[in-house]
């Protein structure tokens, strides 16, 4: 395979679970970018100099240095995915035929659309302030929403005979990718979800590929140790 330029700038936390999914992307991509920490328990997303690179206060941001002409900062995990895959097409994260690539960004939306923008930083923010939400009553928030997501997955999962090694057949595509997404975050805030079979064995084959293994929140900078 040619050498793919691969000059990209990804601004990142290391327990974000949207940033993972483009790190497992550009990990299965064979490209790797210059990370750039936004530390968001120190609240810098909401910072003069990040919102100039995406307005939402969110990471990731991924820039293409490599662009002919001078991009604007690529935002949202998923739109970001999708240039990787038209940019870079193998090894394909979505399959082939419409129905089967429809599938696959439904069960990606499941989670990273339905699922995941619920348990975020400023959601937390809003419900413990504005909301009096306290610890517990935010950690039964968090368990309600994760469950919602992954039960729905897992009903799909196990009744749909597209499902095969990975969500859609033997090959990670975009929906593992969401899949591990939301199972790396909950581990970071030891949140378990019980009688999901499916969804816990299809994460545990997609931690047998270095991509996903090298994205894991535990591995990266500012994550804690020990
Ligand atoms: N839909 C966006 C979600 C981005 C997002 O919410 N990222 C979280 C980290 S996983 C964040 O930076 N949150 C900052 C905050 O909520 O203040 C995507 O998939 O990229």
């Amino acid at each position: 395979m040619t050498q793919q330029p691969h000059n990209f700038e990804l601004f990142s936390f290391w327990r974000s679970s949207a940033t993972y999914r483009v790190r497992v992307g550009l990990n299965l991509k064979g490209l790797q970018p210059a990370e750039h920490y936004v530390n968001l328990d120190a609240g810098e997303q909401r910072s003069e100099a990040f919102l100039k690179i995406n307005p939402l206060g969110a990471v990731p941001a991924l820039i293409n240095l490599g662009a002919e002409q001078s991009s604007v900062p690529l935002t949202q995990s998923l739109a970001i995915l999708e240039f990787l895959e038209d940019t870079y097409p193998t090894p394909a994260m979505l399959p082939q035929d419409g129905l089967g690539r429809a599938r696959v960004r439904s069960i990606a939306a499941m989670l990273a659309v339905d699922t995941h923008p619920l348990i975020t930083p400023r959601v937390k923010k809003y419900l413990t302030t504005v909301g009096n939400f306290d610890e517990e009553a935010w950690r039964a928030w968090q368990i309600n929403w994760f469950g919602t997501g992954l039960r729905a997955l897992e009903q799909r999962l196990s009744n749909e005979t597209e499902t095969g090694t990975f969500c859609h057949g033997d090959m990670p595509t975009m929906a593992d990718i969401c899949l591990a997404s939301i199972i790396v975050v909950m581990r970071t805030f030891k949140i378990e979800i019980v009688d999901i079979p499916t969804v816990q064995r299809i994460m545990a084959n997609c931690e047998q590929i270095d991509a996903f293994a090298m994205a894991d929140p535990g591995r990266q900078l500012g994550a804690p140790t020990g």
